[in-house]
C-alpha cells in the first residue's frame, strides 16, 4: 500500500516530486488496518439495525415474515440432460431447426428475471435464487430455458443489492448445467439506457456467453433492425449461443383504424429478422397488448412467412394472456414465457403451473411434475413476502393497459418514481399523460429505454402542470428532460415512421439530430488499455467483468465498489436481515465463503452519544464485538 500511496499521489503523477517527497508527506505512512470479512459484514448489519436499509422506504413492523419451507426439495438426484446438452450436441443452427419442428410446446421460466423485474422492482436477490436453482434444474429438466439475466437486473444488482451480476450468472450456471440460460439484451444499448460503442457490446456478449448465457434475446426499443444487427453478429461470431431476435409488439393488429403497426409491418420485420441470421424469432409483447385472436392471426402468418422457431413473450397485465397463449399454441408457436405460480400474473408472465395444466390431455402438452412446480411456487410465495416494500400495488388485471400501453417491467417502477416525486396522488393523470405523450411522440414502440423517455416526459409534464398541448404551443420556453432531448437527437436510433418533425424542432431547438446509428459516432474503446487503467484505480483484484460493469454504468459501479470496500460482500446475507436487520437477541448463521460460516448474535443497541454515535453489541462466533454507527435519524 505504501508504494501505491506514492505512485498515485497527484504530486508524484505530475512529476513534481522531489527527494523530500516522502519526508514531506507523513500521511503516506498512515495505513488503515484492512478489516476482515466478518467485521465488514457486522458493519453492514449494524448500519441496517440503526438506520435501516436505505432502499427500504417504509418498514411494516407488524408484518410476519416466515421461513421458506425446503421440505421436499431433493438435491440427491442426478441432473437429467436438457436443452443445454442438446445445444452443445447440435450447435445453434441445427438446434434452431430442431426447435421449429418439435411438436410439443416449450416453456421458458422467467421467475429469476422478468417476473421479479415486473412485480418487485427487480429486487430479487441471488441468495433466494440459489436456494432453489439446483432443485429447479433437477426437478424440471424439460424446461426450454430459464431467463435469469439482463434487462434491468444488471443495474439493480449493482446499484441497490450491492451484488456482482456476473457472479450471480456464474452461480446460476453452476447450479443449472442442463437447461439453457437466457438473457435479455437491449441491442446497441446493452443492459443500459443509451448507445455504447460496438466493441464494448461485442466484448459484453462474449463474456456473457463465457459466464453462462446461452440464449440472447436481442431487441431494439424502437424495433430498428439496424440497431440490432451488430449484436446479432456478435452472438453468431463470438459465442456458441442462440441469437433470439425480437420484434416488440405494440398497438393492435386487429384494429382496422390503426395503420402503423399492422400485420404486414410485423411480417416484414420477421423477414428482416430471418435475413439477419437469427436462430429464433421472439414476439416480445412487453406490455401485454397481444390479444388472443391477434396472437392466432400473427403466429399463423409468421409460421407461413419465416422458417424460424417462434418464442412468445408477454405480460399478464390485462389478465387474459393465458388465452393468448392457448391461441398462439394452436397456431404453432414453439415456446411461451411463463413464471412460477406465486411470481406470475398481473405485470408478470402468465402462470407456469396453470399453463401446463391447461395443456394436459392436449396434443401439444409437455409433461411436468405438477407437484414439483407447486412446491417451487410455494417457496417463492413465502420468499416474495420479504420483498413487500417493492410490490407495485396493482391488485387486479386492467384493460387500461390497451390504452396507456405501459410495459409490465416499467409499471412497477413508474409508480414508486411518481411517489418519490410527490406525485403519488396523481397516478391516474400520469397514466393518462403517458398515453398522451405517446401520441405526441408519433406512437412509439415503448420498451426500455424508449419507454423511459415517454415515462420521464409524462412525469415531467404532470410535475409541472403542463399538457401535451402546452408543449406544442409554447415548447420553446420549456427545457425538456435530458432523456427526451437525447431521444429526439436520435441517440436511441430512429423510430418507426421517423420523428414528428415539428416537435423535434421544438425540443432540439438548434441542435442537429442524427439520422444514422448513434453507435457509429462513438469511438471504439481501447479495452486492454482501459482495463489496465481500471485496475490501477480499483485494484489488482478486480476482474475484466468488473471493468465491463464499470464501462456500462460508471457511477453505479463506483458506488458498488465503495460499498464492497466498506462492507465486503453482502450477497450472502439472508434477505430478511439484508432489508430489515436483526431483532435484539436474534442469532444468524451466515456463510461467508465456501464451507465457512459465522454465527452472529445481535445483543443490544446502545444510546446515542454526544457525537451522534450508537454502539451495536454483537457476538461473533461467541466473542463480543461492538460496532459504532452514526445514527442518521
Ligand atoms: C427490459 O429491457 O428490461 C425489459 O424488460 C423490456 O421489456
Ligand atoms: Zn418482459
Amino acid at each position: 500500500p505504501f508504494l501505491q500511496n506514492i505512485i498515485n499521489h497527484p504530486e508524484f503523477i505530475s512529476g513534481d516530486a522531489t527527494v523530500d517527497f516522502v519526508k514531506n508527506h507523513p500521511e503516506l505512512f498512515i495505513f488503515k488496518k484492512p478489516k476482515d470479512r466478518a467485521t465488514k459484514m457486522l458493519g453492514f448489519l449494524a448500519e441496517t439495525i440503526v438506520n435501516g436499509n436505505p432502499d427500504v422506504k417504509k418498514v411494516d413492523k407488524d408484518r410476519v415474515l416466515t421461513k421458506p419451507d425446503y421440505h421436499g426439495f431433493n438435491l440427491n438426484k442426478e441432473y437429467q440432460p436438457g436443452t443445454k446438452d442438446l445445444l452443445t450436441q447440435l450447435g445453434p443452427d441445427e438446434f434452431s431447426k430442431w426447435l421449429r419442428n418439435d411438436p410439443q410446446i416449450h416453456y421458458t421460466d422467467c421467475t429469476f428475471r422478468d417476473a421479479h423485474q415486473s412485480l418487485l422492482a427487480t429486487r430479487m436477490r441471488t441468495f433466494d435464487m440459489m436456494k432453489v436453482a439446483e432443485a429447479f434444474a433437477k426437478d424440471h429438466p424439460q424446461t426450454f430455458s430459464m431467463e435469469v439475466w439482463g434487462g434491468a437486473t444488471f443495474d439493480v444488482c449493482l446499484r441497490f443489492l450491492h451484488e456482482d451480476p456476473w457472479d450471480r450468472l456464474a452461480q446460476i450456471r453452476k447450479a443449472v448445467p442442463n437447461i439453457l440460460l437466457q438473457m435479455l439484451i437491449r441491442g446497441s444499448n446493452g443492459v443500459g439506457y443509451k448507445a455504447y460503442p460496438d466493441n464494448l457490446i461485442e466484448s459484453f456478449v462474449e463474456k456473457s456467453w463465457e459466464t453462462g448465457v446461452d440464449v440472447f434475446r436481442i431487441f431494439d426499443s424502437l424495433n430498428w433492425m439496424k440497431s440490432m444487427e451488430p449484436c446479432i453478429d456478435f452472438v453468431r461470431k463470438r459465442t456458441g449461443g442462440l441469437a433470439e431476435v425480437s420484434m416488440c409488439y405494440t398497438g393492435d393488429i386487429l384494429d382496422p383504424s390503426k395503420t402503423k403497426y399492422t400485420l404486414e409491418y410485423y411480417l416484414q420485420m420477421a423477414r428482416q429478422i430471418e435475413d439477419s441470421g437469427a436462430h429464433i424469432l421472439a414476439i416480445k409483447d412487453m406490455a401485454g397488448l397481444l390479444k388472443p385472436y391477434a396472437a392466432k392471426l400473427l403466429v399463423e402468418a409468421l409460421r407461413d412467412t419465416v422458417k424460424l422457431p417462434i418464442h412468445l413473450h408477454t405480460h399478464d397485465t390485462s389478465s387474459i394472456q393465458a388465452a393468448t397463449y392457448l391461441k398462439a399454441i394452436e397456431a404453432g408457436v414453439n415456446v411461451v414465457d411463463v413464471a412460477l405460480g406465486s411470481m406470475s400474473g398481473l405485470t408478470s408472465q402468465p402462470n407456469f403451473n396453470s399453463m401446463v395444466e391447461a395443456m394436459r390431455y392436449q396434443e401439444r402438452h409437455r409433461e411436468f411434475d405438477q407437484q414439483s412446480l407447486n412446491r417451487h411456487s410455494n417457496y417463492w410465495e413465502t420468499v416474495r413476502e420479504y420483498y413487500y416494500p417493492f410490490e407495485s400495488g396493482l391488485k387486479a388485471g386492467t384493460a387500461e393497459v390497451y390504452h396507456h400501453e405501459i410495459p409490465g417491467g416499467q409499471y412497477s417502477n413508474l409508480r414508486p418514481q411518481a411517489n418519490a416525486l410527490g406525485l403519488g396522488d396523481k397516478w391516474e393523470t400520469i397514466k393518462e399523460t403517458y398515453a398522451d405523450v405517446n401520441a405526441l411522440f408519433g406512437d412509439l414502440v415503448k420498451v426500455t429505454p424508449s419507454s423511459k423517455v415517454v415515462g420521464d416526459m409524462a412525469l415531467y409534464l404532470v410535475a409541472n402542470n403542463l399538457t401535451t398541448v402546452d408543449v406544442l404551443e409554447r415548447g420553446e420556453e420549456i427545457s425538456f428532460p435530458e432523456s427526451v432531448q437525447s431521444f429526439f437527437k436520435g441517440e436511441l436510433g430512429q423510430p418507426v415512421g421517423g420523428f414528428p418533425k415539428k416537435l423535434q424542432k421544438i425540443i432540439l431547438k438548434d441542435t442537429k439530430p442524427f439520422t444514422d446509428r448513434p453507435n457509429e459516432h462513438l469511438a471504439p474503446i481501447d479495452l486492454e488499455g482501459e482495463f489496465a487503467e481500471f485496475q490501477k484505480k480499483f485494484g489488482e483484484q478486480t476482474k475484466y467483468t468488473d471493468f465491463l460493469s464499470h464501462q456500462l454504468y460508471p457511477k453505479v459501479y463506483e458506488g458498488y465498489h465503495q460499498h464492497l470496500e466498506q462492507y465486503g460482500e453482502v450477497a450472502q446475507i439472508p434477505t430478511r436481515l439484508f432489508f430489515y436487520g436483526l431483532q435484539p437477541g436474534e442469532e444468524a448463521i451466515i456463510d461467508i465463503a465456501r464451507g465457512k460460516s459465522i454465527v452472529i448474535k445481535y445483543q443490544s443497541l446502545g444510546p446515542v452519544d454526544e457525537d451522534g454515535m450508537r454502539t451495536v453489541f454483537f457476538k461473533l462466533n461467541g466473542q463480543t464485538r461492538n460496532i459504532e454507527v452514526r445514527d442518521k435519524s
